[in-house]
């Protein structure tokens, strides 16, 4: 007998006997999953339910000889600045321009201003990727870009590369999202500057300033598309850089794909990849819960032939990735009580893991973005009411909703002032988690998050924490804001930021942040913790105060001349080698 699968046009061979009950599976099977589909997702089924797209031949990117479907055919080589991607180096008349861009926008926007909207850019992708074909009703998408005070061309530009390198009939629409921006030229200009796309690209504004992680929201909340993508509003999509992100999420609603980005300098404006040729990276964290990038470790590489194929990723960066619109928002979106930046990463990437769905990054999707000198945009209101760093209460929120207690503890050992930190309400954030049944965070760490133990490991607990205050000269240990590595200075205590928040470990690490002590004779530096390493040489002596180096067995000192730090032979009688460690009670 024959049983012909129609919908997946497959042809099964099996004796009649059992074909019964394979039906019978098959339907009890096919009723509980679209029922499942289509009451969490509300009002609009999908055509097509998503495991049956994983039997349909025709979801499958497929690799041939002849060049991709979505491939553009006509490639421009253009003279002029910054094209081809190459570095646009103003003249030196132009400096003072360019110092005042630089300090309003953390970029140079008077170079922008010189290059063209859709000036080419090198094609970053292997060469690989030039011969996938896709499926060819990808889903609709709708394309979202929040900003808040970005420089006029640098916005504009992203929606030029958008409209110019995405498939006319799978772009939807592309939605800006204006988060209250003070610039006049983003004003009328820009409403203006829009309708040449004759409605294809929507502005809309907040009437206050929200943040980016509540107006991503919003603009999903507006989209029309099937899909979204977000974007940041400094961006230069790369060639065919949209079907990649959308044939993973066309297979199955619950994947999200992330492109891989390339660098924009914010000086030059230089277009080039980040990564060296043909290595992919992934997206994890450290129990400070600053975003990391891993090499794809084996377990992951080794379920791919080929390495321009889509791979999963425990974490992204956050700004910009493609996710089915209906289940971004059954998901709850963003937690509203994260405000302005950061976090919400994690926040995503932790839901989604564990609530049924997977995040892809996709080597053949690649985007431009421009990494800031610095943020030039302060928290405005947002931060008014807020008691310490608003960023750490935010990663606070994201652990207390999705670690468990064991992982919890690593972030408050690396981040002990977090405990302090008025979080807010994440009731809710629990209550979704327990609605849509999400595995724990265990299970997240041992099946997609396994490699960040070998390069963050679980972390002893703190014996000392807080100011290192030297007896003889009443200072304390400062990282003098410095970048790692670099000496380590004192100055008066404060106990303010995190320049003087110094922890020391069981294992005898001595850090401040995400960096260790080290010293050596002559000098005490900061240089960023060894990966893998949670142990260091430092111990600390109850009794006498001192601070012992294991290694040298020598003792920290503060030169009583130059206050500066150095190791010397321990002397129990010598006060400027004698330090207590605690921390002040934050007078937030
Ligand atoms: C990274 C992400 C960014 C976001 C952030 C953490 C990348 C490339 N970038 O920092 O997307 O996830 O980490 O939250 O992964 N904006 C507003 N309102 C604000 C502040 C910013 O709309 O109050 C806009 C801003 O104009 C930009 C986007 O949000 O379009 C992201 O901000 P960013 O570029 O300053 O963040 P970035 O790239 O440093
Ligand atoms: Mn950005």
């Amino acid at each position: 007998m024959r049983i012909t699968n129609v919908r997946s046009g497959r042809i099964i061979r099996i004796g009649s006997a059992c074909a019964i009950l394979v039906i019978l599976i098959y339907t009890l099977f096919n009723y509980s999953r679209s029922e499942a589909v289509s009451g969490e997702l509300g009002e609009r089924t999908f055509d097509v339910h998503p495991e049956q797209y994983k039997s349909h031949k025709d979801v499958y990117p497929v690799l041939k000889t002849e060049l991709g479907n979505f491939e553009p055919r006509n490639k421009r080589s253009v003279n002029g600045p910054g094209e081809g991607g190459r570095p646009y180096n103003m003249p030196q008349d132009r400096a003072n321009d360019i110092a005042e861009a630089e300090s309003e926008y953390g970029m140079n926007i008077a170079a922008s201003d010189d290059i063209a909207m859709n000036r080419t850019i090198p094609d970053t992708r292997l060469d690989e990727c030039k011969y996938w074909h896709y499926p060819e009703n990808l889903p609709s998408t709708s394309v979202i870009i929040v900003f808040h005070n970005e420089g006029f061309t640098v916005l504009m530009r992203t929606v030029h590369t958008v409209i110019d390198r995405s498939p006319p009939n799978i772009l939807h629409e592309i939605i800006l999202v204006d988060d209250f921006s003070d610039k006049e030229n983003l004003k009328e200009n820009l409403d203006n500057y829009i309708k040449r796309w004759n409605g294809k690209v929507r502005l809309i504004r907040n009437a206050q300033r929200e943040g980016l992680i509540r107006t991503r929201s919003r603009g999903a909340q507006e989209a029309t598309g099937e899909v979204i993508v977000f974007l940041d509003a400094h961006c230069e999509v790369n060639l065919n850089w949209l079907p990649p992100l959308l044939a993973p999420i066309y297979r199955d609603y619950r994947t999200m794909t992330v492109p891989v980005i390339d660098g924009i300098d914010h000086r030059t404006f230089e277009y080039r990849p980040v990564y060296s040729h043909g290595t992919n990276y992934r997206g994890i964290f450290e129990w400070g819960m600053l975003y990391k990038e891993n090499e794809v470790p084996d377990r992951e590489a080794s379920l791919h032939k080929h390495s321009s194929e889509p791979y999963k990723s425990p974490t992204h960066a956050g700004g910009l990735f493609a996710i089915n619109r209906k289940y971004f928002l059954k998901i709850g979106a963003y937690d509203p009580g994260l405000l302005v930046w950061g976090g919400e990463n994690f926040e995503l990437s932790f839901k989604i893991w564990q609530c049924g769905g997977s995040i892809e990054w996709v080597p053949c999707s690649r985007v431009g973005h421009v990494y800031r000198a610095f943020m030039p945009y302060s928290f405005g209101n947002l931060a008014k009411n807020r008691k310490g760093s608003l960023i750490t209460i935010n990663y606070k929120r994201v652990i207390e909703t999705w670690f468990d207690e064991e992982h919890k503890e690593y972030f408050y050992t690396r981040e002990p002032m977090a405990r302090f930190l008025d979080m807010g309400d994440i009731s809710e954030q629990v209550a979704l988690k327990e609605k849509l049944q999400c595995k724990s965070f265990g299970w997240f760490m041992e099946n997609v998050a396994y490699d960040v133990y070998d390069k963050f490991p679980k972390l002893p607990k703190n014996i000392h924490w807080g100011m290192v205050k030297n007896k003889a000269s009443g200072l304390c240990m400062d990282t003098m804001g410095k970048a790692a590595p670099s000496y380590i200075g004192t100055s008066a205590c404060h106990g303010a930021g995190n320049n003087q928040l110094f922890r020391l470990n069981e294992a005898g690490q001595l850090g401040v942040g995400e960096r260790c002590v080290e010293a050596d004779n002559d000098s005490v530096k900061q240089a960023i913790c060894r990966l893998g390493t949670v142990d260091g040489p430092w111990s600390y002596d109850e009794d006498l105060n001192q601070l012992i180096h294991r290694l040298h067995s020598f003792c920290l000192t503060l030169q009583p001349h130059s206050k500066t730090l150095a190791l010397a032979p321990c002397d129990p009688n010598n006060t400027y080698q004698k330090w207590t460690i605690t921390h002040k009670k934050p007078n937030w």
